[in-house]
């Protein structure tokens, strides 16, 4: 098995402290942060998913794969990311309100940053008043991720939130995670949508005309 397989095995069993070490030892082979990240971690995460569905796994297991997840991001999030430039922008990221799911939102805000912009993380169950509050504060980038078909409405309350408070023009509005769909984008009145980090960072900048 080669190290990419035990990465992907040992985020499926849930192995929090073992991760940090595999990923430093697959960078230490030669192997890249992007490769590592794209063939061992997220098939790792759609597999956890699958064996949810069928039932093999219960909510425990989901929860210590997503912390195994991040260990591993850890390690890879400065070589993804970069300092010491000039932000492009400023985004304001969360997971709306009722959803906790963090790991695909945590994986936009660091490929967000390894773009060049400069992101405030509101962390999970965002309420629509906190993202109003940021873009008083000065976000030009609202970016809202989520994971249940029963949170998604928030986004369009979130919308409406920062329409009542007058902030709607300005500011852009992203929206992403497994269950959006540009067509849900679009009935919502967002004005992009990404399906997954690496075209979150390409959207960002085509929003904000960077
Ligand atoms: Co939950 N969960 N979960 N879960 N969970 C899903 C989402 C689910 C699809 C599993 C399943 O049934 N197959 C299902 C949702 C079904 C639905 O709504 N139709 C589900 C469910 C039902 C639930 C609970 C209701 C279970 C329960 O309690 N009975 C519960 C809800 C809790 C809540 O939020 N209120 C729940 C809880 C949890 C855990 C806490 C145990 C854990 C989350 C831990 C954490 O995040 N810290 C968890 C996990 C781990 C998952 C799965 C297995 C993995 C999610 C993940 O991390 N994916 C997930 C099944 C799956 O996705 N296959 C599942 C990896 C990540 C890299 O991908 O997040 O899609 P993703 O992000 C991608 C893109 O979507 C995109 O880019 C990312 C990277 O490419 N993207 C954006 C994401 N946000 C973006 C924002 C953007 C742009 C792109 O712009 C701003």
């Amino acid at each position: 098995m080669s190290t990419l397989d035990d990465i992907r095995e040992e985020v499926i069993n849930g192995n929090i402290h073992g991760i940090g070490e595999m990923v430093q030892q697959a960078l230490d082979e030669g192997l890249e942060a992007e490769i590592i990240l794209g063939e061992a971690l997220i098939p790792a995460m759609a597999t956890v998913g699958e064996n949810y569905e069928c039932g093999d796994f219960f909510v425990p297991e989901m929860l210590v794969a997503a912390r195994a997840m991040q260990s591993g991001m850890n390690v890879l999030k400065p070589l993804l990311t970069q300092s010491g430039v000039e932000p492009l922008g400023r985004v304001a990221i969360g997971t709306v309100q009722g959803d906790l799911h963090d790991v695909g939102k945590n994986l936009v805000a660091m490929m967000l940053e390894g773009a060049g912009f400069e992101v405030k993380d509101l962390g999970t169950e965002v309420k629509p008043e906190r993202f109003v509050a940021a873009v008083k504060d000065g976000a030009q980038l609202i970016g809202m991720s989520a994971l249940l078909t029963t949170t998604m409405p928030s986004m369009e309350t979130t919308i409406a939130a920062l329409n009542e408070a007058g902030v709607r023009d300005q500011v852009k509005i992203m929206v992403g995670g497994a269950p959006v769909t540009q067509d849900f984008a679009d009935s919502i009145g967002a004005d992009g949508y990404a399906p997954d980090a690496s075209s979150a960072a390409n959207t960002a900048k085509s929003l904000l005309g960077v």
